[in-house]
């Protein structure tokens, strides 16, 4: 079995810069010798060089659409690559607007993958429900077919068009939904676990629900896109938009073992780790940014805090 790595440093999916240094930190922290002492053999393909346009309008009040269009076309074209070479892939981002590339390169080798989105967040906003524009709250939005009559021209994306339907689709670990991802969910009738549905259910019965929903009528290749918010910020604080009440660290790590178990892991995205933010000015990792010519004063960073679960699922 042989892993691809590949790096993402994007970040204009979201106003907050730093989650595009996640690639450099996650590298450091000793991913590549982990998996390659799991006897994988590992191929690390580096990172991608994006091309930050200058002339990039907003699309209604969505910012650099076409800067992130352009970034996840190159992106699905490498996981594409990888994929079909026969590769399990990894890519670390970067903000979760690169699971729009990342899951589309995916569906051009593997037409019939599943999809297993953990996040605090749906991420399914349209550009006319998003509270906040940012492309990183619409990923899934552009992926659903279900979606296709709801969602506008978006400049930069008319390499693509959405593949995925509704019934292929599980969330494990939400809290933090706005009102209009909620209609979405209910309406197309989504497999959702919430924070709640994990309290009830335990993390166990929640993974058999999941894989019985995705795979009881067919084996088929699982792309697990894994938001690091997801975790509980007390775990993981270095995130741009964390919010309380999330996953144990046992709960995150049984999901992916859970995965790993089917055997039918095709594609892993990793996103949203920002290591210039922290639960603190003093806690975020000072020899990261000072290795890397990082301010983490930067006022950017210094609006930082922790959500209360905006929505409760009853
Ligand atoms: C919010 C936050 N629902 C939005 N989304 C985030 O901007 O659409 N996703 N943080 O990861
Ligand atoms: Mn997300
Ligand atoms: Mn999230
Ligand atoms: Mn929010």
């Amino acid at each position: 079995h042989s892993v691809a790595v590949l790096g993402a440093p994007f970040s204009k999916g979201q106003k907050r810069r730093g989650v595009e240094h996640g690639p450099k930190a996650i590298r450091d922290a000793g991913l590549v010798e982990r998996l390659s002492n799991l006897d994988y053999a590992v191929h690390d393909f580096g990172d991608l060089t994006f091309k930050h346009l200058e002339k990039d309008e907003h699309f209604m009040h969505v910012p650099f659409p076409r800067t992130v269009g352009r970034a996840n076309q190159l992106l699905s074209g490498a996981v594409s690559g990888a994929v079909g070479a026969g590769h399990t892939c990894i890519m670390l981002g970067g903000d979760h607007s690169l699971a729009i590339g990342s899951v589309e390169g995916h569906a051009q080798q593997c037409p019939d993958l599943c999809l297993i989105w953990v996040d605090a967040h749906a991420d399914i906003n349209t550009p006319l429900t998003s509270p906040s524009g940012n492309l990183h709250g619409q990923s899934v939005a552009f992926l659903l077919k279900d979606l296709q009559n709801k969602m506008p021209e978006v400049p930069g994306f008319s390499w693509m068009k959405p593949f995925l339907s509704a019934r292929d689709l599980v969330y494990i670990g939400l809290r933090d939904v706005d009102p209009g991802e909620h209609i979405i969910l209910k309406t197309l009738g989504i497999q959702y676990f919430s924070m709640r549905d994990i309290d009830r259910m335990g993390i166990q019965r929640v993974m058999e629900v999941t894989l019985d929903h995705l795979l009881a009528r067919k084996q088929r290749p699982i792309h697990l896109s894994f938001d690091i918010d997801a975790f509980d910020p007390s775990l993981a604080p270095a995130t741009g938009t964390p919010v309380n009440g999330g996953l144990t660290y046992r709960e995150g790590i049984y999901v992916t073992e859970e995965i790993h178990n089917t055997g039918l892991l095709s594609v892993m995205d990793v996103v949203e780790v920002n290591p210039t933010l922290g639960a603190t000015p003093e806690a975020v990792d000072s020899d990261f940014s000072k290795q890397n010519g990082l301010d983490h004063n930067d006022p950017e960073n210094l609006d930082y805090y922790i959500h209360t679960p905006s929505f409760f699922f009853t």
